[in-house]
Parts: structure tokens; sequence; C-alpha cells
């Protein structure tokens, strides 16, 4: 049976909804209010921040927030009023206000105009045995974005979404669980957006208007309901203050933005050289090569098979010589293999770092190594043990790590008791003295993972940032890894669906996000995959990845035009590495997504609501792909404003219209915003192959003010304020643009370059890079077309 006959409701028992407010007091920044039995609380956190709990027993209990990095207390307080009448509490902030009514406790939020927002429904809160849940209305025109990791198209209304991590393969456009639970997503209509953070990490589910047209709900399986309210109006504003919230990304190794290459597997020493040698040889850049478990002597985490990896740290060594860095898988599983000496499992088991039953007995699953038991993350010392491992592959030179099948996948084939389907039980005890169960925890698996590993890594590699890559993760990822798409497909629709999942997840706070360029299962066409390279140009995370017995992926085994489209767009990947690291550090510094749907930046456009084929890098530089095959041709959205073919500097006036482009497979069609400042360098076959002695800036005529962002790229300097910024701002009066570059701040400095300036149509001006200010005329006259 599909499993989504298998979520029809039979079932369900009734709610019991919440009563009227019969006192009320505020203690502080929390006011707290007495119905009935139950109780709930509003606290006021920052003018756009408000946290609401609702205790249906009446009693608050001390319970951990997993995902929130700031505690209520630690928001600077702020000024708000609290007013009462007879029907109602108000609660003013300089944002928002909000109307408490006394005979409902529904909870009405507004903006200064007076416009309404995450209003409560007729039934507002309310439990139920195991569950509470919330009920909120949904405006005319109100889209919804986010929900973490999710497949099909961008806006998800009138869809179930559930928090539950799975090893979601096979996955489609209908599926529900994916690898990553984020209860997160930002409701958006004309000049109103706000984002809801539902803080449980417990099983819970969106219910965005499928049960109830114009209502949506929240539930989860756990004591107390709790959520932030995130008033925008603007995306870029909610998304600030929820990566407040969960945590803020650091910056990645610059290499890490350069192109990965994967398989299942580069199963031997040899292959892996060959590999690294033809992308030399082809002059087609690649700075990182993933190792997948067979790597592994009989798929035992921290081992090397003496057979087919008989070296590694020679191996490693040499790729290191010819510019590339190696990143290892590791599996949660660890093999249960008493008395073999297998140090991972000895350690384990002396030590008890293994989750157990909640009768005591060892809990045990099959994975790639067999029969395996499974490290209880939350724990910090079973973190800091499973961080420690990882030295034995820093001191051989691994770089990176990437962390599979962490959902904990444990039912996979071709493995199991004779067939028999194993759960992981919600009710094994996990954390310190057996604080809690998996059915609280299950979310937060991969993410404790992926901590784990950071941890271990920025311990061992010392000084060198790292990077890790991780199947499964829960809010707040960001802080700890970058993220890919799991198992997609060599398919069309894969490659369409692609984007919108990634704009998704940067519209939940994780930006370092890619897809498995060419598809995992399955194999590509040559003209899929020529295509998937142009799109995959765009992701934060650049790999190509391919499963276990397709045909090979790599670029060049489709022929030489493929191969020539393949070595063009990576090219212009390494050219644009200026850009895309400016773009990472806005999202370390304000949570913005790198790649973004046009909603992001004109959210008072409904044409942009529930575009889902053309995206956004920054707020600048704009993609129209092509994801169907044979398709040459396509509308292009150009939201208000002028934009530029970036191809042919062919200028649009005056957007909020569609065009026809035309594409041949050798051209995804690209657009630049008028005033937009491109920052790139010269191709290099790896990041750091060489000095770079030149910067170039590529504008576009407009008017506009850019900050570029530069710091070493690999050491934790930038956190000792080891980093510049430059702005530069571009002004454009009749026939003359006029750009200006201010001197640079900060401590860090480049070595000697130049920089070239070029105004797209107006010709080029170059100076000698002293960090000083610079202002540079462009006119028609002096520079004329060429
Ligand atoms: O059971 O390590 O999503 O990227 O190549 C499959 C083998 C396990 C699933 C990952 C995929 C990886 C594969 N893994």
């Amino acid at each position: 049976m599909p499993q989504y006959f298998g979520k029809l409701p039979t079932t369900d028992q009734p709610w019991t909804k919440i009563g009227q407010v019969e006192a009320w007091k505020q203690y502080d920044r929390t006011i707290i209010f007495d119905c009935d039995s139950s109780k709930f609380s509003i606290a006021v956190l920052a003018p756009n921040l408000l946290r609401v709990r609702l205790a249906p027993q009446g009693e608050f209990t001390e319970r951990p927030s997993w995902a929130v990095t700031r505690d209520d207390s630690e928001w600077a307080p702020i000024p708000f009023d609290v007013n009462d009448t007879d029907t109602s509490v108000q609660i003013k902030t300089e944002s928002i206000h909000i109307y408490i009514d006394k005979s409902t406790s529904r909870i009405t939020c507004f903006d200064l105009d007076g416009r309404p927002f995450a209003t409560d429904a007729t039934t507002n809160m309310g439990w139920r045995l195991g569950a509470v849940a919330g009920w909120k209305c949904i405006e005319t025109d109100e889209h919804f974005y986010g929900f973490g990791e999710r497949t099909g198209l961008l806006d998800k209304r009138s869809e179930v979404k559930t928090n539950w991590t799975t090893d979601a393969l096979d996955y489609g456009s209908l599926t529900d669980e994916m690898y990553h639970a984020i209860p997160f997503f930002i409701a958006l209509r004309p000049h109103v957006a706000y984002g809801i953070f539902f803080n449980t990490t417990f099983w819970s589910q969106f219910d965005i208007g499928a049960e109830q047209p114009g209502v949506w709900k929240m539930e989860t399986r756990g004591g107390e309901l709790d959520y932030y309210i995130i008033y925008g109006p603007k995306p870029a504003q909610i998304l600030d203050t929820y990566t407040q919230l969960t945590g803020k990304m650091p910056l990645p190794p610059k290499w890490s933005i350069g192109y990965h290459q994967c398989r299942w597997s580069y199963e031997s020493e040899e292959v892996v050289r060959t590999l690294a040698q033809e992308f030399r040889n082809r002059r087609i850049p690649c700075d990182v090569i993933h190792l997948d478990i067979d790597y592994m002597q009989g798929f035992r985490v921290f081992t090397w098979s003496p057979a087919r990896f008989s070296n590694p740290e020679k191996l490693i060594n040499d790729l290191k010589q010819n510019g590339f860095k190696t990143v290892t898988i590791i599996d949660p599983g660890v093999k249960y293999e008493p008395e073999a000496d297998y140090h991972v499992f000895d350690e384990g088991i002396k030590n008890d770092y293994f989750v157990r039953q909640a009768d005591g007995r060892l809990f045990h699953g099959y994975v790639w190594p067999d029969k395996s038991v499974f490290p209880d993350f939350l724990r910090a010392d079973v973190q800091k043990w499973w961080g420690d491992l990882h030295k034995s592959l820093t001191d051989i030179g691994i770089a990176g790590i990437w962390n599979d099948m962490n959902e904990p996948a444990i039912n996979d084939r071709p493995f199991g008791d004779g067939g028999v389907h194993i759960w992981f039980p919600l009710d094994a005890p996990q954390g310190k003295e057996n604080n809690t169960t998996h059915a609280e925890v299950h979310n937060l698996y991969g993410l404790n993972m992926a901590k784990a590993s950071a941890e271990g890594l920025i311990k061992h590699r010392k000084s060198e940032r790292s990077f890790v890559l991780t199947r499964s993760g829960f809010a707040g990822v960001q802080r700890y890894s970058s993220v890919w798409m799991g198992d997609n497909q060599s398919q069309w629709e894969h490659l369409e669906m692609s984007l919108p999942m990634l704009c998704n997840m940067g519209l939940s706070g994780v930006a370092f996000v890619g897809c498995d360029i060419g598809g995992f299962a399955g194999n590509a066409t040559a003209e899929l995959f020529a295509r998937w390279m142009q799109v995959g140009m765009l992701y934060p995370l650049m790999r190509a990845h391919s499963a276990m017995s397709t045909a090979r992926h790599e670029p060049w085994v489709f022929g030489e035009r493929v191969e020539n489209i393949c070595r063009e767009y990576i090219n212009l990947r390494y050219q644009l590495i200026p850009f895309f690291y400016t773009l990472f550090w806005q999202a370390a510094t304000t949570g913005a997504p790198l790649i973004r749907p046009l909603v992001y930046e004109y959210p008072n456009d409904p044409k942009t609501y529930t575009l889902s084929d053309q995206v956004l890098l920054g707020s600048d530089l704009m993609a129209a792909p092509i994801y169907r095959p044979g398709v040459e041709h396509r509308a292009v959205y150009l939201p208000s404003g002028t934009w530029y073919d970036w191809w042919t500097g062919e200028k649009y006036v005056d957007g909020a219209t569609h065009i026809l482009a035309h594409a041949p497979l050798e051209k995804m069609p690209l657009y630049a915003r008028a005033g937009a400042v491109i920052p790139m360098q010269q191709v290099t076959q790896y990041i750091d192959e060489h000095p770079l002695n030149e910067l170039q800036l590529l504008i576009f005529p407009g008017n506009s003010e850019y900050t570029l962002y530069e710091d070493d790229g690999n050491s934790f300097e930038y956190q000792k304020d080891i980093y510049s910024t430059t702005k530069i701002s571009v002004s454009t009066e009749a026939e003359q643009v006029i750009v200006k570059i201010a001197p640079r701040q900060g401590k860090w400095k480049p070595i000697r370059r130049r920089i070239i300036v070029k105004v797209q149509g107006l010709g080029e001006q170059s100076f000698e890079d002293e960090g000083k200010e610079n202002l540079l005329r462009f006119t028609e006259t002096r520079f004329p077309h060429h």
C-alpha cells in the first residue's frame, strides 16, 4: 500500500480544547495565563520574536530545547507594553501587537499597519493522550515555505509535512518524511511574512490546510506545545532571527566550495589515482574526492581495507600534492564483533557507549557491517570519544567527513534478520543517566553525529577548517555540517525538483546544501548530465555522485561535447569563488541562504510565490535552467527592475515581465540585476593552486552597494577578526557609471594584485590594489561598445 494511503486518519480521538483566560500575570518578559486546569505563556524575546508555550496539565516542566542555542533569558531585554481590558490582554513591541482574547485564549498578532498574522483558529490549542496541537488561520493568498528537506515544488500549502528523520531512499514528489527534520516554516503574503519554529524533537507534523482548508495545524507527540513566532516582514529578517535561535553556520574552508567528485565507490587506490589524474589531464577543476564505504575493511568504521587501500597515508598525501582533499564516509553503525580486536566496538562496549533497549540489552540492527550497534550520540562523552576516533583519519591527511545512514537507518536492504523489519526501539533509553528515550531524540541522531564529527575535526586538524557533510539532521544542523539531499535519481524530474528542494533548505536556515549532480540512482543521459552540471554550478555544495552498479558519471564519460560543457560550467564556478565565498559570509553572519527562490527577494510580488524553476544566487544573479529533454527555449520571469543577459549583455528594461530565452545545450540562461557587482577570479584547477594576482569586479550598470568579504579561506583566524571587507558602490546617471571602491576595512591583506573593474558594455579599468579608496568613471564615449 502506498504510504500516503496508510496515513488516512481513521481512529483519531477528539482534542481537549483550552478554556478561557481566568487570570494572568507578568513575570519579567513572560506573561503566564491561567485557564482552568491548563496554563499558557507568551515570552517576548525580541521585538519580532515571541515564544508561546502550553502546559495542558497546568505545570510547565523543565524540558530541554535541544535545537535552541539561546535560553529565553539570554535575549537582550526589550521594552514592551502590556494592557488589560475586560475582554483581552494586549502586548505591544516596537514591531508587532499581540492580542489575546480572554474568552477563548486565542492569540492574534498584528503588524504596525494592523494586518493580522499567526492568528489562532477557532480551535486554537488542544491536547489528547500523548499529543498536543495548535491551529492557526491561513490568510488569503498566503504561501508556505521552508519545512526543511522536502521534495516537490516550492510552496507547501495544502500539504502535510511530518518531521521524523528517515532513510527516504527512492523518494519522489509525494514522499513525506525525509532524512532531515526541521520543524520550521515561513508563511508569506504581500507585505506580511512570519516564521514558526515548532520547538519539539518528538515526532511532529504540520498540516497546511489539508485537513481543514483555511487552517494550518501543528501537532507533536510530546507533552507540551512550544513554538516561536518570528515576524519579518521580509524573509531575510525571519531567517536572521531564526538563525539567532538555532545558530549560524561557520565559514567553510574555501576548497569545499570547489567541485567535489564522488561515486559509490572509487573502490581502490588505483581507481582513485587514475580518477584524480584524469581531472588534471583534462583540465577540469576539482578540489575534493570522496571515498564511499568500500575503502573500509568490511565496512568497519575507522578502518581501511588493506587489500584495496594498502597505504592510505601515501595516497592521501599524493592526492594532496596534486591539489586534492580527501573526504571519507563514516556511518554510525559499528560492527558487532566481540573478541575480534576491533577497537571501535571494544571501546564502545567497555565504556557502555552504545544504545541499549529498555530491558537493558544492547540494541542491534543490520546495516553495512551486518550486525551493528549504535553509539548514543546524545551523550557528551560519546560525542567526544567519536570525535577523537577521527584522529586516525586526520593524522593521515583526511580533510573532511561524510556522515551517512544517520537517521539512523537500520532497515536498509539488503540486510535484515531473515527479512524481518527492525525498528529502532522508541523506548530505548538515551542520554546521560538515561534521562530520555529514543522517541524524544530520534530526530537528533544525525545532528549529534555531525556535531561529534565537526568537533573531532576541529580538535584534530587544529588550525585548519574542515568539511562535514551529513545526510540527516535537525534544526540547527547548519552549525556543524553541510547537507545533501540523499538518494535522488537520474531523472529530469529530480533535476527540476533539486532547485525548490535546496531553496526550501535555505529557507530553513541551512545554506550549505547540494544534490547529487547527475542523480544518484539510475543512469543519466548525456543531455541530462550536461544540464545537471549547469544547475550544479549553482548549488552551494557542488558534488557529483552516483550509486553502485550505475554507469559511470564523471564529467568526461559522455563524450567531448558534454565534457566541454562540464568544463565550462566548473570553470565558471571557480571564477565565481569570491562571489560564492562572500555569500557564505552572508550566510554565516545573517543566516541568508545562498540559493534563493525569487520570493525571498521579491516577497510582495505574487508572481514569485510558486515560481520553482528559477533561482537567485544571492540577490543579483538569476538562473533559469533547462530541466526537460529536447528543450532549447523557455519562458523566464524577470522581476521588476532592469536585468542583463549574463552571456550577451543584452539589457531588459523594467522587468516584471516574461521573456523567451534561447538555451541550446551549451547554455544555461543566466541574468544579472542592474547594479550587480560580481567578484570573480582566474580559473584554477583547484583552490589555492597558486596565488592570484588579479581580482575582477564585473559590474552591471545600475545603483547599488555591495560588500566583498575576504580572508585566508582556510584557518580560524577570521574568528579573531583577521578578515577584510570592501564596500563597492555603483551609481548610474545618464550615460555615466561611477564605481566607488571604499578603503578596505579590517586586518586581512591580499597579496599584491590588480583589481580589474569591468562594467558591462562600457569596458574595463584596472589599478594596483592598495586597499585605498578608488573612484572610477565609465562613460559611453571613453569606452565604446566592443
Ligand atoms: O545503503 O554508502 O545516500 O550517498 O553512496 C546505501 C553508500 C548507503 C546511501 C547514501 C549514498 C551512499 C550509499 N549510502
